[in-house]
């Protein structure tokens, strides 16, 4: 059932991330007056008993699924263990207990690493599951297309109205500039900007540049998930009949052109050395965004533009 009013629950799981606190200010500003949000330290979503016991209390009509374990490459390299085991039990829990409290509308987020690593380009969403993932993530996706198949699985079984949104690298203020865990654009940003201040006359990039990435601004997806949750159901599920879109800005950059694209938003120029002992990860995952353009939605700012705005989030920021 969509979402057709503005006192309605929206629990936003997640809040505190680059994604769900994208959520709470692009639905605070929106007029929804009714969000329900819990910090960790409150409600632990790897506890069973602690979400169900949220659930059943407070009731709410709609959740946006934006809390999960991420990080960049290296991360989820390095923690296979935290990405798999903590994604699995938070989606299991929040899925579980939206279904035995009867949630109208549920929108499940992942990420576009869920498609098998050499699927052609732009992948669309029947891709899932015809192939082998990129190793350097595949514990993350593992979980992802877990979560996937169990809003399919509601739906099929008791008619749960669950949506699974897969975006493409997210980006924005907010975001986890720390540059062992983080991903790759606010890395670079950081990188870039403590050149610019010091005055250093280059920059390490890992791996070879070569790779090919599609970045959305984290307030789109924000946008993305709004609108999903007010279409109506009869449209959202003739453009999705599995429940699964893909959500992204329609094309790509090598790490080489992020690299040259930020230096011009910050208004520096280094040159590159290359990391070659950090991986380079999956070549290219493009998105077909067809289904969810069909509907009407498309990114609406464009990638120097939320570079900029993230680029002055990160300045006001005095840890970095
Ligand atoms: O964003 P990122 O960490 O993750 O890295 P993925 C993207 C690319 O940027 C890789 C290169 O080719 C990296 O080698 N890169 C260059 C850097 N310099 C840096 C740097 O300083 N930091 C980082 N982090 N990368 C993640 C997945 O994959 O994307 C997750 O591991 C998830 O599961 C997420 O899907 C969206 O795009 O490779």
């Amino acid at each position: 059932m969509h979402l057709d009013s503005k006192h309605a629950r929206i629990y936003v799981a997640g809040h505190r991330g680059l994604l769900g606190s994208a959520i709470v200010r692009r639905f605070t500003r929106d007029g929804y007056r009714n969000l329900l949000f819990r910090d960790r330290c409150a409600l632990d979503l790897r506890d069973q008993a602690a979400v169900n016991g949220f659930f059943a209390e407070h009731k709410p009509e709609f959740v946006i699924l934006a809390a999960a374990r991420v990080g960049g490459i290296l991360a989820n390299d390095t923690y296979p263990a935290d990405f798999i085991g903590d994604n699995l039990a938070i989606q299991t829990n929040v899925l579980s207990a939206a279904f035995r409290t009867g949630v109208k509308r549920l929108v499940f987020l992942g990420s576009t690493c869920i498609y098998p690593r050499e699927a052609p380009q732009p992948l669309k969403e029947s891709y899932l599951l015809t192939g082998p993932l990129e190793p350097t993530n595949e514990w993350y996706a593992v979980a992802k297309i877990a979560g996937v198949k169990y809003c399919q699985a509601l739906r099929r079984q008791h008619g749960c109205d669950f949506v699974s949104l897969m975006s493409t690298n997210l980006y924005g203020p907010g975001d986890n500039f720390d540059l062992k865990t983080s991903h790759v654009l606010p890395a670079l940003l950081r990188k870039v900007g403590e050149a610019k201040r010091t005055g250093a006359r280059h920059i390490t990039v890992w791996g070879t540049g070569t790779p090919r990435r599609e970045f959305l601004y984290s307030e789109d997806i924000a946008d993305a998930c709004l609108f999903v949750l007010r279409q109506p159901e009869k449209a959202l599920y003739k453009a999705a009949p599995d429940g699964l879109l893909n959500v992204g800005i329609g094309h790509d950059v090598t790490i080489n052109e992020l690299v040259e694209l930020i230096q011009g938003v910050v208004g520096t120029s280094c040159t590159v050395r290359h990391d070659t002992t950090k991986p380079d990860g999956t070549p290219r995952k493009l998105v077909d965004t067809s289904r969810i353009q069909r509907l009407g939605w498309k990114a609406p700012t464009t990638l120097r533009e939320g570079i900029r705005h993230t680029y002055a989030w990160m300045r006001q920021q005095e840890s970095l």
